[in-house]
């Protein structure tokens, strides 16, 4: 044999055999690498990151012999070039395991500025290695205080007395610049910035990005954000020039209700490192210090966050951010260290952008104004192209909505202005959108342009703001207002995700409210590529938490009122927790465990006898309430205890998860005992007695698991009697509404949550959308068209949280639901119902993308699945179980991809691996 082989192939046989007998020779690399590299929370390559000891993850490509992971090996280095070979800051080695997501790095902890690569390779199901993988990278921001040298700059705006629509004191934005001078070419090049405000800042006259408002909005007295941006080819050589614009913002604008504070806010500031890496090698930085100049004479003369921008063009300042300008008349700034009591870390979410164009779709002129109508709801800012004559003040004005008689309707703003001017400092076509405001609008109207003018389309574009992030999931169906629904949702979260979780985007709120967080959250996990984003606001809910457990109505607490509501603070258990569900990160419950812990201990402390007087909020909104409060019928002393009962329940999982079993036990035991007493207390024989008997208090009890076994058929039927009293209509508000679709269904009533989901008239999802809805609005009857607005003001027409429901039509109309936390395994269960004929949604899971569509044609079900790589999936086919079971056209049979697991009369039920699989059933 040996002869017949040339030397080459002699060389190559024995090296196959050499490798199959020693473990250290290289694999064969035959198939396909991995893909879509993130670290921690689903970052890819950041720049300026905050996590020392990231986690990492990856999917695996969907190809050919790629089913699943027996192992992993993840190198990670200090240069591209020791990859894969010489990884100098940890080499996982190869692990046995299918785990592809969340893993600990367990190098040395990583420093501020770090530059890390990394790269992975794993081992499909017949133990085939994969190529490695193309070579991530992400860089580390100024971790800690001391790594700053530069001074917090301001001018001190208070000085002017600028008194603003509440006569807050009105910070003017300051304008403040820098030149240097560099004797050598830049290799690289970082500025490190922040604000106690918000700021643009541009470099030699050209802007350094399109972040909109940074550093965005965290709780100020503990932590301020400070963002990196690589500015290598912004640096030009010798003489340079920065510039930035430092406004209120969040920090020292008007917000909330507490007029002691917006007087009291500390002057806005500016915090600005520039550290410069030579071509020699050497290293440089420009600092703010008192070398800085400042004015506050430019263009925008205020801008509030409540009520808009005022911007005069004849003070603008051309070329303010290049050497060319003399800055001779400007004021020095002021200097104040930085200090250890507020910590300044990196952002751990992105930044808000303006992501979305819409062009104006219809405009409607009267007496000399003009209102531009977008035909949907938005959040952000226009965009204005506007003919003005000079001299004359362009008024904008937003409105959500127009009155019946076509009149603008602004009471919903209450307090906030939301208006801004802009003067023309000469004839002609003005480009302008305000900066360090925004809006939540469907309308724009203008007034004092130059009426020889038509006004037209192109004069109004809306720019649509929000934290920048992408789509995360899809869902559609065959009914044209279940598709409004899914998009009144997706503009919801679109419009409330401006760096914090907002309950509205319009009225003088804008603030982090709680509850409205929680019911929220998992939808928005389906729509949106969010987690980032909820774990750095779960950060911010960390740091506002009160010694004695406390968490406040709003996060970051602008309120400081002390208070608290039962189901408002609970997002510091449900949020973790439901995230945890959908992203099977630990991370997640690990960071908030204590927090979690806190807020038991809490609720224990306004418990008698396992007894809440807790109290607030209530059931929200509840609609028709008999005693005509927005805080509804239920009993807040029965929605308190069932929270506490709750809360201690999710702290006892997230023990469970986290292998803490003492402290499982110990909420374990907190959980039944106060359910018991919440029995006792409430309920006899699964009926409510004492206190009002409404369809919440039953969704709670059986939602929470909080009657005995033998009294929940009971309390089942009491709380349909209550629906069927209120003529199959939901009568929940915040509070009751996400729970009514898992109490239904949990219980077998599909088809009534169908029938209270298809509902038409008041109070239901479409009876707004009937009414003209593009977003989900704070009421179900915000507005009718037969009597007008909801007479109370406090009524904004952008408020996510009936936006819940987005929850139940991914995971059962369309049928997706992790069965396992982070869809390791998946359940797609669709419930082909009336009056849908069909539905699709696909998902992005942490292992890839997953979809479920199905279609009713006569008597036949379709049923078309993808299941990703490196997971199982449970397929449920609702079916006439006599009647065959096609995939993909032929009679089904077991095959290594497909097992029948289960069959009973209404259902087959599969264990599926990954793969694209179309399935036919005969309908009962
Ligand atoms: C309103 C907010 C929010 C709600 C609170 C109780 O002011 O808009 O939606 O959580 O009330």
């Amino acid at each position: 044999m040996l002869k017949k082989m040339n030397f080459k192939h002699f060389i190559y046989a024995l090296y196959a055999t050499v490798c199959l007998s020693f473990t250290s020779c290289k694999e064969q690399a035959t198939i396909a690498e991995a893909k879509k590299l993130t670290i921690s929370e689903g970052f890819e390559n950041p720049l300026g990151f905050y996590d020392k000891m990231p986690t990492f993850s990856w999917q695996l490509p969907v190809s050919e012999g790629v089913l699943s992971q027996s192992a992993y090996q993840i190198v990670v280095a200090s240069s591209p070039d020791l990859l894969p070979d010489h990884a100098d800051l940890w080499n996982s080695k190869k692990q046995q395991t299918a785990q592809s997501t969340w893993i600990k790095y367990e190098g040395a902890a990583l420093q501020s500025r770090q530059k890390v690569y990394w790269q992975v390779k794993y081992w499909n199901q017949d133990k085939q290695a994969s190529k490695w993988s193309e070579i991530n990278h992400f860089e580390l921001g100024l971790l800690n205080n001391n790594d700053w040298k530069a001074k917090w700059i301001g001018l001190d705006t208070k000085k002017e007395k600028v008194l603003g629509s509440q006569n807050n004191i009105i910070h003017r934005p300051q304008y403040l610049r820098k030149g240097f001078k560099l004797s050598n070419d830049v290799a690289s090049a970082r500025l490190y910035i922040t604000a106690k405000g918000v700021f643009d800042v541009a470099i030699n006259g050209k802007d350094v990005s399109d972040d909109v408002m940074p550093p965005g909005y965290t709780p100020y007295k503990e932590r301020i954000e400070t963002i990196t941006y690589d500015v290598t080819n912004l640096i030009e050589p010798g003489e340079n020039t920065v510039g930035v614009e430092v406004a209120a913002g969040w920090h020292s604008g008007r917000l909330g209700w507490m007029e002691s504070y917006w007087s009291d806010t500390e002057t806005p500031k500016m915090l600005f490192q520039l550290e410069l890496i030579m071509k020699d090698g050497s290293k440089e930085m420009i600092l703010s210090d008192d070398t800085w100049k400042g004015t506050t004479s430019g263009p925008i003369r205020v801008s509030e966050i409540y009520d808009g921008e005022t911007y005069d063009a004849n003070l603008e300042m051309p070329n303010w951010t290049t050497t060319k300008f003399d800055d001779k008349t400007w004021e020095s700034v002021k200097t104040f260290p930085v200090t250890e009591d507020i910590r300044l870390e990196p952002k751990r979410h992105t930044t808000v952008k303006s992501k979305i164009e819409l062009a104006t779709k219809a405009i409607i002129e009267k007496d000399g104004t003009a209102i531009f109508d977008f035909q949907q709801n938005m959040v952000g800012v226009p965009l204005l192209k506007v003919p003005m004559k000079k001299g004359q003040t362009l008024k904008v004005r937003f409105a959500e909505k127009l009155s019946p008689d076509g009149s603008f309707y602004t009471e919903n703003y209450r307090s906030a202005e939301s208006t801004n001017y802009y003067t023309a400092s000469k004839d002609g076509v003005i480009e302008w959108m305000p900066k360090f405001t925004f809006h939540g609008f469907q309308y724009v109207e203008l007034s004092g342009f130059d009426t020889s003018k038509k006004p037209s389309k192109d004069w109004v574009t809306g720019l649509v703001q929000y934290s920048d992030f992408e789509e995360n999931g899809t869902f559609t169906s065959s009914h044209e207002k279940l598709n409004q629904l899914q998009s009144n949702i997706v503009w919801g979260l679109r419009g409330n995700f401006f760096d914090i979780p907002t309950d509205c985007p319009q009225r003088d709120e804008r603030m982090g409210w709680t509850a409205d967080a929680q019911v929220f959250a998992p939808a928005s996990m389906f729509n949106a590529d969010v987690y980032k984003f909820w774990a750095s606001w779960m950060q911010s809910v960390r740091e506002s938490q009160s010694d004695n457990g406390a968490i406040p109505w709003v996060v970051p607490d602008v309120l400081f009122n002390n208070k608290v509501s039962a189901g408002w603070g609970d997002a510091c258990t449900i949020i973790p927790w439901k995230i945890y569900l959908k992203t099977g990160d630990k991370e997640i419950l690990e960071e908030n465990f204590e927090t979690m812990k806190g807020w038991v201990k809490y609720h224990e402390s306004v418990t008698k006898n396992n007894i809440s007087s807790m109290g607030f909020f209530a059931d929200w909104l509840q609609p028709l309430p008999e005693n005509g409060d927005n805080k509804g019928d239920t009993s807040k002393s029965l929605i308190g205890t069932a929270f506490f009962a709750h809360s201690a329940n999710l702290t006892a999982k997230t023990a469970k998860a986290l292998g803490k079993t003492e402290e499982f036990k110990k909420y374990n035991a907190i959980y039944k005992t106060v359910a018991n007493a919440f029995e006792n207390k409430f309920f006899e024989n699964g009926k409510v007695k004492d206190v009002a008997e409404t369809q919440t208090s039953y969704l709670l009890a059986l939602a929470f698991g909080l009657l005995s076994e033998e009294h929940k058929a009971n309390a089942k039927k009491h709380l349909l009697r209550k629906i069927a009293e209120a003529d199959n209509h939901l009568r929940t508000g915040f509070l009751g509404t996400p729970l009514l679709y898992e109490v239904l269904d949990a219980t077998g009533e599909i088809d009534l949550m169908y029938k209270l989901l298809f509902n038409e008239t008041y109070p239901s999802w479409f009876y707004s959308i009937n009414q003209g809805a593009t977003t989900i609005w704070e009421r179900w009857n915000s507005y009718s068209k037969k009597d007008g607005f909801n007479a109370q003001k406090m009524n904004s027409l952008n408020h996510y949280a009936y936006g819940a429901i987005g929850e139940w039509m991914y995971e059962r109309i369309a049928g997706i639901a992790p069965l396992e936390a982070g869809y390791k395994t998946i359940r797609i269960a669709p419930v082909p119902k009336e009056p849908l004929t069909s539905s699709s949604a696909s998902l992005n899971t942490p292992y890839g993308n997953v979809s479920s569509s199905w279609e009713i044609k006569g008597s036949d079900f379709k049923l078309e699945v993808v299941v990703p790589p490196n997971t199982t999936a449970k397929v449920v086919i609702l079916a006439n179980t006599k009647q065959a079971l096609l995939l993909n056209d032929t009679n089904f049979k077991d095959n290594s991809n497909v097992k029948l697991t289960n069959t009973d009369k209404d259902a087959f039920v599969l264990e599926v691996q990954p793969g694209t699989y179309s399935f036919q059933s005969k309908l009962k």
